[in-house]
């Protein structure tokens, strides 16, 4: 396991709810995993977020020393794999994720969720790079409300089946969530070079909007992560698995 964090870099992360980390993957790194995506994939690699158990590619990328080594890190504790996702966001319009704290869509208990976002391209704001809100994870869990620019993020809704620990269950209504009444001065709109990375916390307000470029694609890879030993309620990613 390598860690790449000094001391200052952790308080930074703290203080501000996010960290850009530089060159977490390489070139090589990278064109392999894109090329795998090009590729077609057995059915059984196939398994949306949670991909990362059964394909080999995405377990890479989700065990990756420099990402969980540094989540490690910054969680200070093991960290455990909750869900991944590739975002491919075409240009000319594709569209992004309007600006949320992952809490809403993973809650979990102690909240411990954390996120790390690669760039597997050169990422900034013309080709809907990453934004965060500095801070913002100190500010509680905020008021939410579906998507107000559908040229901008994409909107659904979708139920949910949640169990605690001691197996009580219901459905919850999820949706794309949009935090209300956001400052837009607040907003930073991060540049990310391709095999940088940005860790986050789930209370950091983050997201992003379309890829309005005519020619540069913004693919990313995401990895979300809690510390061992957190309950993750929703039961389509409960059963966590060490990145370590
Ligand atoms: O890639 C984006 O635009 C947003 C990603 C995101 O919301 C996440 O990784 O939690």
């Amino acid at each position: 396991m390598r860690s790449t964090l000094t001391p200052e870099g952790v308080e930074r992360y703290h203080a501000d709810g996010y960290l850009v980390v530089p060159n977490l993957l390489t070139d090589q790194e990278i064109d392999a995993f894109l090329a795998h995506e090009s590729e077609p994939k057995p059915p059984e690699w196939q398994k949306g977020l949670l991909s990362h158990t059964a394909d080999p590619q995405w377990k890479y990328l989700a065990t990756h020393p420099c990402v969980a080594g540094t989540a490690q890190q910054l969680l200070a504790g093991k960290p455990m794999i909750v869900q991944t996702m590739y975002l491919n966001k075409p240009p000319s319009g594709g569209k992004g994720i309007s600006l949320h704290q992952d809490r809403h869509y993973i809650p979990n208990e102690p909240n411990t969720l954390m996120a790390c976002w690669i760039a597997l391209d050169d990422t900034d704001e013309t080709n809907g790079g990453l934004c965060v809100v500095p801070g913002s994870h100190r500010e509680g869990l905020r008021e939410t409300h579906l998507p107000r620019n559908p040229d901008e993020h994409v909107t659904w809704e979708t139920e949910h089946l949640m169990r605690n620990r001691d197996g009580v269950e219901w459905t919850e209504q999820l949706y794309s969530y949009e935090v209300a009444d956001l400052n837009p001065t607040q907003i930073v709109k991060l540049t990310v070079p391709r095999g940088g990375g940005v860790f986050f916390t789930s209370m950091t307000i983050h997201g992003s909007y379309a890829n309005w470029s005519t020619d540069r694609p913004r693919r990313a890879f995401a990895v979300h992560y809690v510390k061992e030993g957190t309950w993750v309620s929703r039961c389509d990613i409960q059963n966590v698995t060490p990145a370590l």
